[in-house]
């Protein structure tokens, strides 16, 4: 219960909890106990009222009648979607039991959890679940799906998550949106960058895709997958050749500037154009566009890191976004993630002193299929919550073989009975976000929210901090802090002397004023979190790891032979697979397409509107031609994570066909590097089609 639960009617106040940049301020308005309407707030500082179509549509997404109300129990095979409703009672006696015996039999080690950012409250996200498997002594799991390589490659260079402030961008005169179909997965840094055009700013767009973020481009730069390490250091390449580079700022806030300037030297424009696609006149106009024009801004997104050399291409760009020296400039610099400012006291939310030192292995997230396939001794149990990892995890074909394992003892909790949650033994109910009490944190803007819970559980559903709570209870572990409260869990969380960013940011206050903002530097850090404190464009902690200490374009892995690179991105209307399920949102989509160019369609026989199907040595897809020149020749894009068909089949599972290899740096996924072939699907021969 809580201050809002009680009032049946209302507008409330909230905040966005999916896994989405923008973070925006909700108002939620309810009549008779029930939310009748979700609407963006006016007074949020960044988001201002607007929100997007998905979560305007969201309530119906909580009252949908296939939301799960009770624990279930499977009767059936695995995947035949066949259980019973049990109570919350025996489903923990069933779990607990069934862990207290492959603990005695082969060590807490059997067991897995699989979670990630479905609900991104930090208490519920990574809060008491991790208290519970640190004292289990689980498997960990590394969760490295979304931003790892991206994030590693940046803090070799700049040493942690820090970025402009978003809410500068209105002042920039050079937007580059480098690999982020922001239009649709971060609406709002567009409508700080349409003020900003207003204002006479140029927007430009680098893609492997020209979708709505590259239609609505000044220019839109085309570029081959995995390639823009190469433009980026053909790019340094004319700053150094033609002095543009800012002396200053390279002397006094970086190291290895010496080292670069002669490592660009043979990334000449036209070595670099025969990588990239990009010819070499846009090559010279980009680098002196971006030197003449003052604040120059680049968005950095997550489609560059999903690569084989991901973390590289993102390393590479951020050193380009130094050389000009403006990140001194207010609406200058670049942002990939502001985490860092808004970071939270991890240790005390999760409590990794729990684990007493045991060394448990790990598995990486983006290889479920093999740790449930390949792996001695084996994964006996896999607990999923907040994620729905056959259909986003990579090499989905393998992972579903492995959620078919009979033996394997898996749990799933989440709001839905996902493609996950139909190979489990035990679903439990989740709460939606609306239902939680839980703090917020954007990895975009600056500001700290507070959401509270505004309607009554739906159901019999428990949030994921209270699901932990009943399993440490039911485990016999005896800590307190297994058994904190959601307040309690918040206010360890935001004591945190060591991040002076959040100073007067701390419960109380949050509820007092609904956006809190970090004290971020005014325009740049004294120092960074570097080894040097500098901006490290040579970086010798690289170089002891057996990496690249200067940026160094490595192609994308030919080992699959295939003849298209395949793109299979996220979509507009879907979030991940979220909402995937709903046949609103799947209309508005209208069809699972795969952008393919003219000149590849015609070889292939294809023709606009076809069924394709899409194989590689990893399994086949289906999907819809669209043909043009969206794409380069080679190159073919999807975007969307399809549920499976009403009648329960994966026919648009893009993952069926994704590389389960590692990115070069932090584990990261490789969605965006794998190869496919193509075929027209041939349609069955009928009666009426002979005539
Ligand atoms: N509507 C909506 N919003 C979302 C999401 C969603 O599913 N739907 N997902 C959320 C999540 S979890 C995340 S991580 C973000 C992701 O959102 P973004 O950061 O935008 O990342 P992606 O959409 O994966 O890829 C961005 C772009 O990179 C392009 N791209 C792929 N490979 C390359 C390359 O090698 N070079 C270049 N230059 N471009 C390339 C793709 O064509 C795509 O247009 O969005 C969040 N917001
Ligand atoms: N091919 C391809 N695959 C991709 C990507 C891509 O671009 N291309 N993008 C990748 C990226 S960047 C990401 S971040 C991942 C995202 O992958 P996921 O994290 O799996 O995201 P969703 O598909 O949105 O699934 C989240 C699930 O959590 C559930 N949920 C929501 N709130 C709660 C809660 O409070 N408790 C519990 N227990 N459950 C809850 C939702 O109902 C939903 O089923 O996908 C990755 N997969
Ligand atoms: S999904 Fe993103 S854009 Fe939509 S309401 Fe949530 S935070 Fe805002
Ligand atoms: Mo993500």
């Amino acid at each position: 219960m809580s201050a809002y639960t009680q009032q049946p009617d209302g507008i409330f106040k909230t905040v966005c909890s999916l896994d989405c940049p923008d973070q925006c301020g909700l108002l939620v308005h309810k009549e008779n106990g029930k939310i009748t309407k979700i609407a963006g707030d006016p007074e949020h500082p960044v988001t201002r009222g607007n929100i997007c179509n998905k979560v305007r549509h969201m309530a119906e997404r909580i009252y949908d009648d296939q939301r799960l109300t009770q624990p279930l129990k499977r009767t059936g095979p695995k995947g035949s979607r066949q259980f019973k409703p049990i109570t919350w009672e025996e489903a923990i006696e069933t779990i607990t039991s069934r862990w207290q015996s492959l603990i005695d039999e082969h060590g807490p080690e059997s067991i897995l959890p699989y979670s990630f950012y479905g609900n991104m409250g930090n208490i519920n996200a990574e809060g008491m679940d991790r208290r519970f498997f640190y004292r289990l002594g689980a498997s960990q799991i590394e969760r490295t799906i979304c931003t790892a390589a991206g994030g590693a490659g940046f803090k070799y260079t700049m040493g942690g998550s820090i970025g402009t402030d978003p809410e500068d961008t209105v002042h920039t005169r050079l937007f580059i949106l480098w690999g982020i179909n922001a239009v649709s997965t971060n609406m709002h840094q567009i409508t700080l960058a349409q003020q900003a055009r207003k204002q006479g700013a140029k927007i430009v767009v680098i893609d492997v895709h020209r979708n709505q973020t590259g239609r609505m481009a000044d220019w839109f730069i085309p570029i081959l997958p995995g390639t823009d390490t190469a433009l980026a250091l053909g790019l340094m390449h004319v700053l150094f050749a033609e002095d543009r580079v800012d002396e200053h700022f390279l002397r006094e806030y970086t190291v290895g500037h010496e080292e670069l300037r002669e490592h660009v030297k043979s990334y000449d424009p036209a070595t670099v154009s025969g990588i990239t696609g990009v010819p070499v006149e846009d090559i010279y106009k980009l680098a002196r566009m971006y030197s003449e024009t003052s604040p120059a801004m680049i968005r950095i997104g997550n489609g560059l890191q999903h690569h084989d050399n991901g973390g590289m291409n993102t390393r590479a760009i951020t050193c380009l976004s130094v050389l000009t020296g403006q990140w001194l400039v207010r609406g200058g610099g670049a942002i990939r993630s502001n985490s860092a400012y808004l970071a939270h006291n991890a240790a005390a939310l999760q409590r990794p002193d729990l684990l007493q030192n045991r060394n448990t292995r790990s598995f990486n997230m983006n290889q479920l299929g093999r740790a449930l396939t390949d792996t001695q001794p084996p994964v006996h149990s896999l607990y999923v919550y907040s994620c729905n990892p056959a259909v986003v995890a990579p090499r989905a074909a393998q992972v579903r073989q492995g959620l078919e394992r009979e033996d394997l003892f898996t749990v799933v909790h989440d709001l839905f009975l996902t493609e996950t949650a139909a190979y489990a033994d035990i679903v439990l109910p989740a709460t939606s976000a609306f239902e939680n009490l839980d703090f917020y944190t954007s990895y975009w803007h600056h500001y700290m929210q507070l959401g509270q819970p505004i309607i009554e559980n739906y159901g019999q559903s428990k949030s994921n901090t209270e699901v932990f709570r009943l399993l440490a209870a039911a485990m016999g572990f005896e800590e307190s802090a297994l058994q904190d409260s959601d307040e309690q869990l918040i206010r360890q969380a935001l004591d945190h002397p060591a991040n002076p960013y959040l100073q007067g940011i701390h419960y109380d206050a949050l509820q007092d004023h609904h956006y809190l903002k970090a004290n971020r530097p005014e325009i740049y850090p004294d120092r960074l979190e570097t080894p040097s404190g500098k901006v490290e464009l040579y970086s010798a902690t690289m170089a002891r790891l057996g990496l690249p200490p200067l940026p160094t374009y490595i192609p994308l892995q030919e080992q699959d032979q295939h003849d298209y690179i395949f793109v299979p991105g996220p979509t507009h209307n879907f979030l991940n697979s979220t909402f995937s399920n709903n046949a609103k949102h799947a209309g508005m989509e209208k069809l699972p397409r795969l952008f393919i160019n003219t000149a590849d369609a015609e070889r292939e026989g294809i023709a606009d509107g076809d069924t394709v199907v899409l194989s590689n040595q990893y399994g086949s897809c289906e999907l819809i031609a669209a043909v043009g020149e969206t794409v380069l020749p080679g190159v073919v894009v999807s975007q969307g994570l399809w549920a499976d068909t009403p009648d329960h089949q994966p026919a648009h599972l893009v993952n069926a066909l994704t590389p389960d290899r590692l990115s070069d740096m932090g584990g990261g996924a490789t969605f965006f590097s794998g190869r496919v072939d193509l075929h027209k699907k041939q349609l069955p021969v009928t009666l009426e089609s002979i005539g």
